[in-house]
């Protein structure tokens, strides 16, 4: 495995590449470029211009996270062959810029949701958390509002303001995509990508829905292991495979965790590990990497990825924010970095272990 860390670029994340490099044991980062709308074709000048800066700072670009999908190839509207050439076009810049490994999703309208940016746990730090009766009981296009004074000034991928005024248009257009449709929606989509995929040697990681069941009576598909392998099976090809998330899997308890990434050898190409706190059914909130401060064991999560000889990018997961740190919620510096060595920490002695 490779450790790494999610970079939202220099002119909006608080964290610099200078602070990342001196993380032990972290030697790429996952970023994207920033500029770009879902959908469009990227420039190829702007990923190697991205590239630069990060190998300036002794650092590589470990994968994209993410390349997003514009609606209308989720929705399955006649335009999205068009979107689907872009896409397929910027496969093929950053397979020749030796950049392998894409994360994205297939999540209608909300990327990951939660109900609080700032719930404060008993130490004092302040983490995100999810609590289902908020949920069940606020209009969706109200979601935004609801958490947007939380957010430190940031605007948080997934969730841009831009994106969150035309709520009300979005649910409109996903009116009449159910699940089925979704996964046929998704079939279409990998089936266009595979060849290139394939002749640039690119690892598509789709990345879960969270929390990993539908919100709002949206279709949410990659919740569980008997969708991740129909998913797969439907696409059977080698660079169609997960990004194993457990802060997303494990929203649901019923998900079994080292038993997934177990089930899924071979497929697995990118990793999150990161731990959250069940508190009861309905809510949950995100907990230190440490196993003891949340419901996860981390080392039986390290342990199955050993197992399956992972050997993709990882990288610690929303971190909650400590010793007074301003950024990005759940993408602070210090408590990511104390995952990145903690999740070090374990593997070493995995791999030690595993040589006696
Ligand atoms: C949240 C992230 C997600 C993820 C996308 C991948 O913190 O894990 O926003 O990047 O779903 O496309």
């Amino acid at each position: 495995m490779e450790m790494t860390l999610r970079w939202y670029g220099s002119k909006s994340d608080s964290v610099t590449l200078r602070q990342i490099r001196q993380i032990p044991g972290v030697t790429g980062v996952i970023t994207t470029l920033y500029d770009t709308a879902p959908g469009d074709e990227w420039d190829r000048d702007a990923i190697r211009a991205m590239k630069a800066e990060v190998a300036a700072s002794g650092l590589r670009v470990a994968g994209i996270e993410s390349v997003n999908i514009h609606d209308a190839i989720k929705i399955g509207l006649p335009e999205r062959d068009q979107y689907i050439e872009n896409y397929i076009k910027t496969l093929e810049k950053l397979g020749q810029e030796d950049i392998h490994m894409v994360c994205y999703n297939f999540m209608p309208v909300f990327d990951w949701t939660r109900t609080e940016l700032a719930r404060v746990r008993p130490d004092g730090s302040t983490v995100l958390a999810y609590h289902q009766e908020t949920v069940d009981n606020l209009d969706p296009e109200k979601m935004f509002a609801s958490i947007s004074g939380d957010t430190n000034g940031y605007v948080m991928p997934g969730w841009e303001p831009e994106r969150m005024e035309r709520t009300k248009e979005l649910f409109d257009m996903y009116k009449d995509v159910d699940e089925e449709k979704l996964f046929a929606n998704l079939k279409y989509f990998l089936e266009a990508i595979m060849p290139v995929c394939d002749q640039y040697h690119i690892n598509m990681a789709i990345h879960p829905d969270d929390p990993a069941w539908s919100v709002f009576g949206l279709p949410r598909i990659i919740t569980n292991l008997s969708n991740i392998r129909r998913m797969m099976e439907m696409v059977d090809n080698p660079h169609n495979g997960v990004t194993f998330c457990s802060g997303s899997y494990g929203t649901n308890p019923d998900n079994d965790l080292p038993g997934m990434i177990r089930a899924l050898k071979g497929r697995v190409h990118f990793a999150h590990v990161r731990n959250l706190q069940h508190n009861y059914p309905g809510d949950f909130e995100e907990a230190a990497h440490l196993s003891a401060d949340g419901s996860f064991d981390m080392y039986e999560i390290m342990k199955a990825l050993y197992d399956i000889g992972f050997d993709g990018p990882i990288r610690p997961d929303h971190g909650r924010m400590i010793w007074d740190e301003v950024a990005m919620p759940g993408y602070g510096l210090y408590d990511r970095a104390l995952g990145a060595t903690y999740l070090n920490g374990l593997w070493e002695a995995i791999v030690k272990a595993n040589a006696r």
